[in-house]
């Protein structure tokens, strides 16, 4: 299959390239946030908001799922992205009826994720009928009695999907479940399958809890800290000020990434006189420019040094008092590392597994012997590749080694992605529920949940495909954009009698989608919730355990908005009638009546309502961190013995990583820039290593088409430019959404299930409109300074 370019991609002559930024934040920063909430919102509007982002008494951010610090919050908590987020969902551009009416939904599928999202915000309720090519409008009361209608006629209740993004507040995620478990399935995807699964996956079976072990505090006491796969500076701004402060109090950054990203070398804090004028913080001590998928190996290279050291000044290294007392497995993990089974890592692959040097894990490890207490944060760049959860597992073989888990200053601290996807599972969106869950909603209810483990997101894609799922429904997100292999994707859902979108704005998945769909618009975080009981708030939780409440101030983008509660809340009377065992009416009129429900079948919420009312919300239990307890199947810290594998690739393919520009969110495109890294004008891209392009007789600014191969054939992405950049060899990188045409469904990580979007064999071709001297020239491009 072959992907061409939407038309308004095609043509990139306005596209600049220039040189890398080498740092992050400052002035730009602050101007760039502005100028794109002013032309999303207007003046006012974009103060009156703005100011409200983050503050005990406003909203919580859409943009990321990173703490609030707890002391003293600056008037202006954001950043330059958390505004680009809070100015796409705030805009003054409105959706309509009219609109529906002008584009068939074959055109808008034709259209860019770029063009879809600046459209605006969605109005009304919408439904297409089956053998109908566009929307019409439909009152709430029908568009519930379609939803209804279509799953009666199910011959069963595991033959609908029920997806969930990651911005979905508890209430209406704990609702919504209790809604999917009621109608009969465990079939909850969620976008969690495509982000963190697998640190999930891995910290559940070492650790004994599917979260990080850390707070704010801890990073900012921490003597060493490594930032693996991660690039704060787009994706996690407020990040860097935490960072900055820990480098104050002494501490030492490793950073572990394939590209030289800007926010990790050097950071003016935009939020301080000195950061706006002068040279900023130089954040990364050390920069490991590792390989795609090399950090299995890094890690376990410097578990071994360690172990050396340890056998040069025994009783030095090894937390011995902590590994005696709260592990499991040390032994069998040391001699796999040592080589005494016959299997353990050797140097020769862990170089070339790395792209290190032995010099340069070395020196790590002697940073790692002069620390007292490390954290490892990571993100997107450990989990999705084939071998992630051994990957986070050998991370946490090497906290466990000098104890650096449960106590302050270390541990693990997987840094999330949407604002509440930690909480959406925290309040039972998985596919895999723990029976103590199901045990506990059961009691609280009275009916017996569904048992068996439903579909995750890759599964859901193959039984769309297959025939077996029939109802697709999506409680937020833009599932035909941001899954694996787009075209199967897209024939998935295609394939479907119903699909439901739950949504703020118009994307892909509204018109890529079954033979009846429905639109169903709703509030974003934003805007002023009014119920029967009065004005509502929700609730959220952040990548690190806090818990607090988020109030939107803002007039609603339409007076026909209902909240993600009142249509969970209002399908589930259709659905259910009177029904004995919720009650669904009481959960719409007041909030307080849902996080009842939660503190009675959630652990660690008790007095819910009253504490989620004090300043700054709560923090969730958490037995590693709190007292070095780990539930796991041991009853201890699991060491596991994970084989190292290189990721070789045939002669002349390269391994691609699919990344977010810094205008982006996720598939919401803000605009076509991604400034640190020096691109202007455009996203059709592809960054890769000089040499790499010169020993394929390629060059910079040539039009490639990605060729990605699989056992099942080729998947063809078109249309590219070539930039050579400062990449690790033999690696290369290019943008999400527009890339996952070339993700193979089945190329999943290990355990997790998590596609592999950070490792995708390539090969690069001259796209035929170059090499014909057609439209996409040599002149299309400028090369522009630093
Ligand atoms: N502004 C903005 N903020 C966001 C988002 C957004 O799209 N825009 N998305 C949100 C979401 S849902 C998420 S999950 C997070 C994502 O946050 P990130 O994980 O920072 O996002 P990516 O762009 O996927 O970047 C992956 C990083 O890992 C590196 N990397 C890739 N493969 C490897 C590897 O094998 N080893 C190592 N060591 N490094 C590797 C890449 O070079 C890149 O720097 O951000 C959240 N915040
Ligand atoms: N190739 C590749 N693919 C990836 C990734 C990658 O790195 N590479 N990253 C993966 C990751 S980490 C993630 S998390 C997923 C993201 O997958 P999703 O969460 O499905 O995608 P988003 O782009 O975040 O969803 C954006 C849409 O959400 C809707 N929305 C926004 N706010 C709200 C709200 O408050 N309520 C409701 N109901 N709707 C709202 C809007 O309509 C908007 O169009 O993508 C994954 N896909
Ligand atoms: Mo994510």
């Amino acid at each position: 299959m072959t992907r061409k370019a939407p038309r308004e991609d095609v043509g990139d002559e306005r596209l600049e390239i220039g040189s890398p930024k080498t740092w992050a934040g400052g002035v730009p920063a602050v101007g760039h946030a502005l100028g794109t909430a002013y032309r999303q919102m207007g003046a006012g509007r974009t103060l009156l908001t703005l100011l409200r982002v983050n503050q005990k008494t406003g909203f919580d951010c859409p943009g990321c799922a990173w703490p609030e610090g707890d002391g003293h919050r600056s008037p202006a908590e954001f950043c330059e992205n958390g505004a680009k987020a809070v100015a796409e969902e705030a805009t003054v551009r409105r959706v309509t009826r009219d609109f529906f009416a002008e584009h068939p939904v074959d055109e808008l599928a034709r259209r860019s994720d770029y063009w879809l999202g600046q459209q605006g915000r969605l109005t009304e309720p919408m439904y297409k009928p089956a053998g109908s090519d566009r929307y019409e409008p439909i009152s709430w009361q029908d568009a519930f009695g379609v939803v209804a209608r279509e799953l009666r006629a199910l011959d069963h209740p595991d033959q609908a999907i029920f997806y969930t993004s990651g911005r979905t507040s508890n209430e209406a995620a704990f609702a919504y479940q209790l809604l999917v478990r009621r109608f009969g399935t465990n079939n909850l995807p969620d976008c969690s399958n495509m982000c963190h699964e697998s640190s999930g996956s891995a910290l559940t079976e070492t650790l004994g809890i599917g979260k990080g072990t850390v707070l704010l505090d801890d990073l900012h006491r921490a003597d060493l800290i490594f930032v693996v796969g991660q690039n704060p500076g787009t994706n996690h701004p407020r990040m860097l000020t935490a960072l900055e402060r820990a480098k104050r109090g002494g501490a030492r950054i490793v950073s572990v990434n394939p590209l030289p990203e800007a926010g990790l070398l050097r950071f003016r804090n935009p939020q301080k006189a000195s950061g706006l004028a002068g040279t900023g913080t130089a954040l990364s001590d050390r920069f490991l420019q590792i390989r795609l998928g090399g950090d299995l190996a890094l890690f376990q290279a410097l578990s071994l040094l360690l172990l050396e050291a340890e056998d040069a000044a025994p009783g030095t290294v090894v937390d011995r008092e902590f590994v005696e007392a709260h592990t499991h497995g040390f032994e069998d993990w040391e001699k796999h590392l040592r080589g005494l089974d016959g299997a353990g890592p050797d140097w020769a692959e862990v170089i070339e597994a790395t792209g290190l040097t032995r010099a340069e894990i070395e020196e790590t490890a002697r940073d790692v012997l002069a620390a007292r207490s490390v954290v490892v944060c990571w993100a997107m760049g450990l989990t999705q590749h084939r071998k992630s959860v051994p990957t986070i597992r050998e991370v946490v073989n090497f906290l466990l080694l000098r104890g650096n888990v449960g106590r302050p200053g270390a541990g693990v601290c997987p840094v999330r992605g949407h604002s509440n996807v930690q909480g959406d599972r925290t309040m039972g969106i998985y596919e895999k529920p723990k029976p103590e869950f199901l045990d506990a909603l059961e009691e609280e209810f009275g009916f017996p949940p569904p048992r068996e483990h439903g579909h995750d997101t890759v599964e859901a894609i193959r039984a769309m495909r297959d025939g077996d799922a029939r109802v697709f429904f999506a409680m937020g997100g833009n599932f035909v954009s941001a899954t694996p292999d787009t075209a199967a994707t897209e024939a998935a859902l295609r394939r479907c009698r119903l699909t439901v979108q739950v949504s703020t704005k118009l994307n892909r998945s509204h018109a890529v989608c079954g033979e009846q769909a429905l639109i169903l618009p709703t509030l974003g975080r934003t805007e002023r919730d009014v119920q029967a009981g009065g004005e509502q708030f929700v609730t959220v939780e952040d990548s690190m355990g806090m818990v607090h409440a988020s109030r939107g101030r803002l007039r609603p983008a339409s007076d026909v908005l209902l909240s993600e509660v009142a249509i969970v809340c209002r399908l589930a009377r259709e659905l259910f009638g009177d029904d004995p065992h919720v009650p669904w009416a009481e959960f719409e009129a007041g909030y307080d009546a849902i996080r009842e429900r939660i503190e009675r079948v959630v652990p660690g919420f008790d007095d819910f309502n009253a504490r989620v009312r004090g300043p700054g919300g709560f923090a969730l239990p958490n037995a590693p961190r709190d007292e070095r307890r780990f539930p796991t199947a041991t009853g201890k810290a699991n060491f596991t013995v994970n084989a190292l594998e290189v990721l070789r690739v045939p002669p002349g393919r390269l391994l691609l990583q699919t990344i977010r520009s810094h205008d982006q969110y996720n598939t919401t495109i803000y605009g076509l820039d991604d400034r640190y890294r020096g691109i202007r004008n455009g996203r059709r891209v592809i960054f890769v290593h000089a040499d790499d392009l010169a020993e394929r007789g390629l060059a910079d600014g040539d039009m490639l088409d990605i060729v990605s191969e699989w056992a099942d054939g080729e998947r063809v992405a078109e249309g590219f430019r070539a930039v050579a950049y400062p990449t690790a060899r033999g690696c290369c990188a290019a943008y999400f959404p527009e890339t996952n045409v070339l993700v193979p469904l089945d190329s999943v990580a290990e355990t997790s299930n998590t596609p592999t979007s950070k490792s995708v064999v390539v090969r690069l071709r001259r796209a035929a409109e170059d090499t014909a001297g057609g439209p996409a020239g040599e002149t299309a491009i400028r090369r522009g300074g630093g």
